[in-house]
C-alpha cells in the first residue's frame, strides 16, 4: 500500500478541522495542548486506512497471528513516531509552522506513555514497531494503567516520588471498544459436579478494551495495542447513595479500578503482592478470553489453535497465560487434561530476562489460592503431567509457593534468552535441571532496538548524513549501515560526523539549560550512564571513579585531563533503599564537585530528574561514550547499550549481555573493555574477604572510600553514607571493589582516545556503521521464524504479498 501524498495545506486544513470539531476550539484561543491534540488526531486519521487494511489482509490470509503479552510497553511519545512512519514528518512541521506554531514546543506538549519500568517494556514497545514494520499479524495485550512510573524529583539531592497522571488528558491515540470486554473472576470456591470442575468466584471485575493502532515503517502495516482496563460490574450502589454512605455507594467501582490503577515501580522484586497477581491474571485472562473469541467467531476449531495462534510471554509476569488457557479449554469446551496441557503448550512460548533470583516470581501458595483457586489446580495437573512425561525433580509448586518461572517454562514450546550470553547462562544456572528434562527448549533471541524511533526520529542531523551517504533506504534494512564504514577513512566524512554530534549536544546543552539551568561545557566529553539505579548496574562504581578522577585533578591540575560531563539518568524503586542512597550521593557529590573551582574546568557532574523515554531521545544523540558497566553475568541483554553505539557513541563496558556482541560487530578495538568475565566473578565471589582484599589493594579507591564515609560529600549528615560504604567493604555482591581499578585504567585510556579527536571520531562512526544487526527487525524475524512460525504478509516495500 501506497501512502497517499498530503500537503502541508491539506493537512493544517486537517489540522484545524480537529481543532474546531474534535476539540471545539478556535484559533484565536487555542492552547499548546489543543494544537498538540489536534495535531495527533489529524495523523490518527491517517493511520485508519492502513490499520483496517492489515486487519482485513489479515482476515484474508486466515494465517498465525502473534499475541504479545507484556505487563509493561514503555512507549514515550507518540506524534512523530506515527509521523515518521506515516512520512508525514515534514509536512506536520511545515503544516503547524503554517499555522504559526512551533512544531517542537507541540512535540513536547504530549506526556510520555510511561507503562514500563525500563529495558523490559521499552522492548515491547520496539517489538510493536517493527511487527508492524515487518507485516506479521499481532495483537500487543497489556494493561492501561492510569499512572503510568511515578514522576521523579529531588529533595535535597534525595528522591521523591510523585504520581504519574498521563490519563488526565484525553490519550489522543486509542480508541475505545466498550463493546469489547470479558468477566474477570477472581476468589471463591471449586466445586465438583458429575466429575467436572465448576469455579464459583467470590469477586468478579470488567476487562474493557482500548485500542491503539500501531502503524509500521511507511504505513505498509498497522498492528493493534490493546490495552485492558479494569472497571466493576456494578457501576455504583444506588441503595448505599440512598441510604446517603457516597462513600460505599462508589465503593464497587473504585476497587474494580483499582486493579489498573498503578504500574508497580519495581521491575524486578515485587512478588508477593495480592494486587499484583490480581492485575497479571486481569490482563492474561482478558487477552486469553478475547483471541479465543476472535479464533472461534473465524470458525476455528481449537484442537487447531496451535495453528493460528502464537503467544509469547513477556517475562513471567503473564505465566498464569499458560493454566488460564488450560482452564478454559478444559471447563468451557470439554478438553481432556492431556490435550488441553498440549494444545495450550503448543500455543505458548516464554522470554526470560533476567537471571536475578528475586525477579523470577514466586507466589505464597496459601496466596495464590485464595486469589486463583481453580489455577491452583490446574498448575497441579500441569505439574504431574509434567513428572509422568519427564520423571523431573523439579517442581511447580515447591516449599509453599508457585513457581512462576518453573510453570512458564513448562508451559511452553520454547523458552528464550535475550543476548547469547544470558541463554547459555539460563541454561548453565536457573533452569539448568528443566534445560536437561526438555533439551532444544531454549534457544536465544538477542534483543533489538526499532531504528526509527532511535536513529531517524531521535537524531536527525546524523539521519541527514546517513541519507546522503548510503541513501534513504536503510531505516527498516539497518544492516545497510555497513556502506557508512568505507566513509570512515574519509576526513571530510568525519568532519560531518562530528558536526552531527556537536549540533545533537548543542541540541542536549540548550535543553538542560532550558529546563534545569544548567549549562555544560560542549568541548567535554559527554559520558552518560541511563538506566534504572540498581546495584548490578553499578552506577556507584561509576560515581566512585569519578570522584577518585576529581582527586587526581586537584592534585595535579595541570596533567592535560580531558575535560568531561558524567550525566546520570535514572529512577530507583521507591523501596530499594540501596538504589536511592546511591542516587543521594551522585546529587551530593554533584554538588561539591560542581562547585570545586580548581576543577570546574574539567568534571561535572549532572543528574537530571525524571529520566523517562523522550530524555533518553535527547541524551543518547549527544553522548560521546556509553556507560554499560554492569557486574559480568547481571545484565540480560542491555538495550541502552544498543541505542548509544547506533547514535555513534563508543562503550565503556564489561563482557556482559549484549555487550558482548556488540562488541564481536564493532571491534574490540573501537570497544573500551574492562573488568571481571562472569566466570571470574563466580571465582571471586568464593574467595574469602574479596572485597576487603581489592580495597587493601586499591589506595586510590580506599581513599575515595574514606572521604564518603567521612562525610566530604554530606557535612549535613557525616554518617549518611557509612552504611554504604560499608556494606561495599563487607559484601559488594556486585564486585564494585574488584572491578574498580581496571575500570579507571580503562577510562584513563578512554582520556586518550578521546583527545585524538579524529580516531575517536573515526571509532565513533564505526560504532554506527556496524551495530545495523541490533534492529529489532532482525530480532522479531527471528521470533518468527524461530517460535511462531509467521510469515510477514508484506512482500516487499510498496506492495503486499498476495497470501488469500
Ligand atoms: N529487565 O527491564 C527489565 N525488567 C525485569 O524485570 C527483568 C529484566 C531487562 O529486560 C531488558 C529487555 O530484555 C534487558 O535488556 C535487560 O538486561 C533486563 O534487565
Amino acid at each position: 500500500m501506497s501512502i497517499p501524498y498530503v500537503s502541508p495545506q491539506e493537512f493544517s486544513a486537517e489540522i484545524l478541522r480537529h481543532l474546531k470539531h474534535s476539540l471545539g476550539k478556535d484559533e484565536s484561543h487555542a492552547s499548546v495542548y489543543d494544537w498538540r491534540m489536534s495535531l495527533s488526531l489529524a495523523l490518527r486519521d491517517h493511520v485508519v486506512d492502513p490499520w483496517f487494511a492489515s486487519t482485513r489482509r489479515t482476515y484474508e490470509a486466515r494465517g498465525k497471528r502473534v499475541y504479545y503479552l507484556s505487563m509493561e510497553f514503555l512507549i514515550g511519545r507518540l506524534i512523530e513516531d506515527v509521523a515518521v512512519n506515516l512520512g508525514l514528518d515534514a509536512v506536520a512541521e511545515e503544516a503547524l509552522s503554517a499555522l504559526g506554531q512551533d512544531y517542537a514546543a507541540v512535540v513536547a506538549n504530549e506526556p510520555d506513555a510511561a507503562l514500563g519500568n525500563g529495558g523490559l517494556g521499552r522492548l515491547a514497545a520496539c517489538f510493536m514497531d517493527s511487527l508492524s514494520t515487518l507485516g506479521i499479524p499481532a495483537y500487543g495485550y497489556g494493561i492501561r494503567y492510569e499512572h503510568g512510573l511515578f514522576e521523579q524529583h529531588f529533595e535535597d539531592g534525595a528522591q521523591m516520588e510523585t504520581a504519574e497522571t498521563w490519563l488526565a488528558q484525553r490519550h489522543a491515540w486509542e480508541f475505545e471498544r466498550p463493546e469489547v470486554s470479558y468477566p474477570i473472576n477472581f476468589g471463591g470456591h471449586v466445586e465438583e459436579h458429575e466429575g467436572k470442575a465448576v469455579w464459583r468466584a467470590g469477586e468478579t471485575v470488567v476487562a474493557s478494551a482500548y485500542d491503539t493502532p500501531v502503524v509500521g515503517w511507511q504505513a505498509q502495516w498497522a498492528n493493534t495495542l490493546r490495552l485492558w482496563a479494569a472497571k466493576s460490574t456494578t457501576a455504583f450502589d444506588l441503595d448505599s447513595f440512598n441510604r446517603g454512605d457516597y462513600m460505599a455507594a462508589s465503593a464497587p467501582e473504585a476497587l474494580a479500578r483499582t486493579i489498573s490503577r498503578v504500574l508497580y515501580p519495581d521491575d524486578t522484586t515485587d512478588t508477593g503482592k495480592e494486587l499484583r497477581l490480581k492485575q497479571e491474571y486481569f490482563f492474561t485472562s482478558a487477552s486469553i478470553q478475547d483471541l479465543l473469541r476472535r479464533f472461534l467467531s473465524e470458525g476455528g476449531d481449537l484442537r487447531a489453535l496451535p495453528d493460528f495462534v502464537a503467544i509469547q510471554l513477556n517475562d513471567t509476569h503473564p505465566a498464569i497465560a499458560g493454566p488460564e488457557l488450560v482452564r478454559l479449554l478444559i471447563d468451557e469446551h470439554g478438553f481432556e487434561v492431556s490435550q488441553a496441557i498440549t494444545t495450550a503448550r503448543s500455543c505458548l512460548a516464554y522470554t526470560n530476562h533476567t537471571l536475578l533470583p528475586e525477579a523470577l516470581e514466586r507466589w505464597p501458595e496459601d496466596l495464590f489460592i485464595r486469589v486463583l483457586p481453580r489455577h491452583h489446580r490446574i498448575i497441579q495437573l500441569i505439574e504431574a503431567a509434567h513428572i509422568a512425561a519427564t520423571g523431573s525433580d523439579i517442581r511447580i509448586l515447591e516449599h509453599g509457593e508457585v513457581k512462576m518461572g518453573e510453570l512458564a517454562f513448562i508451559m511452553a514450546h520454547h523458552v528464550n534468552g535475550v543476548s547469547a550470553l544470558h541463554s547459555e547462562l539460563v541454561k548453565e544456572t536457573v533452569f539448568a535441571d528443566l534445560h536437561s528434562d526438555y533439551p532444544g527448549r531454549i534457544i536465544n533471541q538477542t534483543n533489538g532496538i526499532t531504528p526509527r524511533r532511535w536513529l531517524y526520529s531521535c537524531n536527525p542531523p546524523l539521519r541527514e548524513l546517513i541519507n546522503e551517504t548510503i541513501g534513504t533506504t536503510w531505516p527498516d534494512d539497518l544492516q545497510q549501515l555497513d556502506g557508512l564504514s568505507v566513509h570512515a577513512k574519509d576526513p571530510a566524512f568525519l568532519d560531518k560526523f562530528q558536526a552531527a554530534k556537536d549540533a545533537n549536544k548543542t541540541r542536549l546543552s540548550n535543553w538542560l539549560q532550558a529546563r534545569d539551568g544548567v549549562s555544560l561545557n560542549p568541548d567535554a566529553m559527554f559520558d552518560v550512564q541511563i538506566k534504572r539505579i540498581h546495584e548490578y548496574k553499578r552506577q556507584l562504581m561509576n560515581l566512585l571513579e569519578t570522584v577518585a578522577l576529581w582527586n587526581e585533578i586537584r592534585e595535579n591540575p595541570n596533567a592535560g585531563w580531558t575535560p568531561r560531563v558524567k550525566i546520570f539518568g535514572g529512577k530507583a524503586a521507591p523501596g530499594y533503599v540501596v538504589a536511592k542512597q546511591i542516587i543521594h550521593l551522585i546529587n551530593d557529590a554533584a554538588k561539591v564537585i560542581n562547585a570545586d573551582p580548581a576543577t570546574r574546568e574539567y568534571l561535572q557532574i549532572v543528574y537530571p530528574e525524571n529520566y523517562n523515554v523522550s530524555m533518553a531521545e535527547i541524551l543518547i544523540p549527544a553522548t560521546d561514550l556509553s556507560e554499560q558497566i554492569s557486574t559480568a553475568g547481571k545484565e540480560a541483554s542491555g538495550t541502552g547499550n544498543m541505542k548509544f553505539a547506533l547514535n555513534g557513541a563508543p562503550t565503556i563496558g564489561t563482557l556482559d549481555g549484549a555487550n558482548v556482541e556488540i562488541r564481536d560487530c564493532v571491534g574490540a578495538e573501537n570497544f573500551f573493555l574492562f573488568g571481571l568475565t562472569a566466570a571470574e566473578v563466580t571465582a571471586r565471589r568464593a574467595v574469602p574477604e574479596y572485597a576487603r582484599r581489592a580495597v587493601e589493594a586499591s589506595p586510590r579507591l580506599a581513599r575515595v572510600l574514606q572521604q564518603i564515609e567521612g562525610g566530604v560529600f554530606s557535612s549535613d549528615d557525616k554518617t549518611r553514607y557509612s552504611g554504604l560504604v560499608q556494606g561495599l567493604i563487607n559484601h559488594d555482591y556486585f564486585l564494585v571493589t574488584c572491578d574498580f581499578d581496571s575500570y579507571f585504567g580503562t577510562q584513563r585510556d578512554v582520556d586518550k582516545a578521546f583527545a585524538d579527536k579524529q580516531a575517536w571520531t573515526r571509532m565513533a562512526a564505526l560504532n554506527t556503521a556496524r551495530v545495523g544487526w541490533f534492529s529489532s527487525d532482525r530480532t522479531i524475524s527471528g521470533y518468527a521464524r524461530d517460535i511462531w512460525k509467521t510469515p510477514s504478509l508484506i512482500s516487499a516495500r510498496g506492495s503486499r504479498q498476495d497470501v488469500a
